[in-house]
């Protein structure tokens, strides 16, 4: 049986990152494509030389020409600008936007039946820009963010607890920016909800709300440490995830930006909510019922992500 075909747009720091993630996994062989010429080439070669001492099999290819993810089964789409210091993931919206437009019309051309995976920031509306320009099925285009999100969660929960992180589960819903809602309610270790575990004396009300405002700036937080470009190590190892729970029909229910219509009083439009990922896609759409906050936390969330659309549109009209 040949091996998955896993397209990588954009050889960045994130895109490099995934690339040896899907070698050292063995997931499939992988095309990484760039603008920049010779980046995706020194990378993918770079990779394919530490397969005998990984070891892996894996075949790597880097290049500059859309017709080389021809029957891609994956493309997890990168491509664009990162954050600096001090910009928020909105500033980039109008570069990324023009990068979406060339990228959707590459997938549709050459990688149309394609699970794509968008990370490019700002994530909600650039997952939606990107399907709209791709036109592919609304189920096989998600955005990652949710997963890393309570991956950042769930680490500083462990910290805090000192457990594994095994046994700590997270739930953060709502747009990837400072308006996203870490669900404390739904965040356990080993089953038991953190206001039982505040009620238990494990830790404190202040501490657990210093760690969710930790969550919602873990991005920055990082992107300050560097001083030059944004996270990448989390950010890739949470799209494998779901690249993987598509791949092998998982199931697995993870939280992404996914097109939600019907569920959470929303009429088709693109944010993070749990879903299930299996080889149809997002194969469904886990409506939670929120408490009366939770669900003013999660509408100025979707407002916040409505925002980003509407300028999207009004910077290229055949979005409108
Ligand atoms: P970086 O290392 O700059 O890589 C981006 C790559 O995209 C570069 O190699 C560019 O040459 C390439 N590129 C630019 N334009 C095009 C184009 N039109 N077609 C193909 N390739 C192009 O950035 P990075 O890998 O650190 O980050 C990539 C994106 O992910 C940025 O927008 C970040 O803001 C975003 N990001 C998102 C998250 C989420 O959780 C959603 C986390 C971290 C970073």
């Amino acid at each position: 049986m040949a091996r998955p075909k896993i397209a990588l747009i954009g050889a960045g720091q994130i895109g490099g990152t995934l690339a040896h993630l899907v070698a050292l996994k063995e997931l499939g062989d992988v095309v990484l494509f760039d603008i920049a010429d010779g980046t995706p080439q020194g990378k993918a070669l770079d990779i394919a030389e530490a397969g005998p001492a990984g070891p892996f099999d894996a075949t790597l290819k880097g290049t500059t020409d859309y017709a080389d993810i021809a029957g891609a089964d994956v493309c997890i789409v990168t491509a664009g600008v990162p954050r600096k210091p001090g910009m928020s993931r909105d500033d980039l919206l109008g570069i990324n936007l023009k990068v979406m437009k060339s990228v959707g019309e590459g997938i549709a051309a050459n990688a149309p039946n394609a699970f794509v995976i968008c990370i490019t920031n700002p994530l909600d509306a650039m997952v939606w820009a990107l399907r709209e320009f791709s036109g592919l099925p609304h189920e096989k285009v998600c955005g990652m963010a949710g997963v890393l999100d309570s991956a950042r969660f769930r680490h500083f929960l462990a910290t805090e607890f000192e457990v594994s992180m095994k046994d700590v589960t997270a739930f953060v819903l709502g747009g990837h920016g400072d308006t996203m809602v870490p669900l404390t309610r739904y965040s356990t270790v080993a089953g038991i909800p953190l206001p039982d575990l505040v009620d238990m004396g494990w830790t404190t009300q202040e501490k657990m709300d210093a760690i969710v405002q930790r969550t919602r700036d873990g991005g920055a937080e990082i992107v300050g440490l560097l001083g030059n470009g944004s996270a990448f190590y989390a950010p890739a190892t949470s799209a494998i995830e779901m690249a993987e729970s598509y791949l092998k029909d998982q199931k697995r229910v993870l939280p992404c930006a996914a097109y939600v219509e019907g569920a959470y009083g929303l009429d088709g439009f693109y944010v993070g909510v749990p879903t299930v990922i299996g080889k149809g896609g997002i194969e469904r759409v886990v409506n939670i019922k929120l408490s009366k906050d939770e669900q003013a936390m999660f509408d100025k969330s979707v407002d916040a992500v409505k925002g980003l659309v509407k300028a999207c549109k009004e910077i290229d009209g055949s979005l409108a």
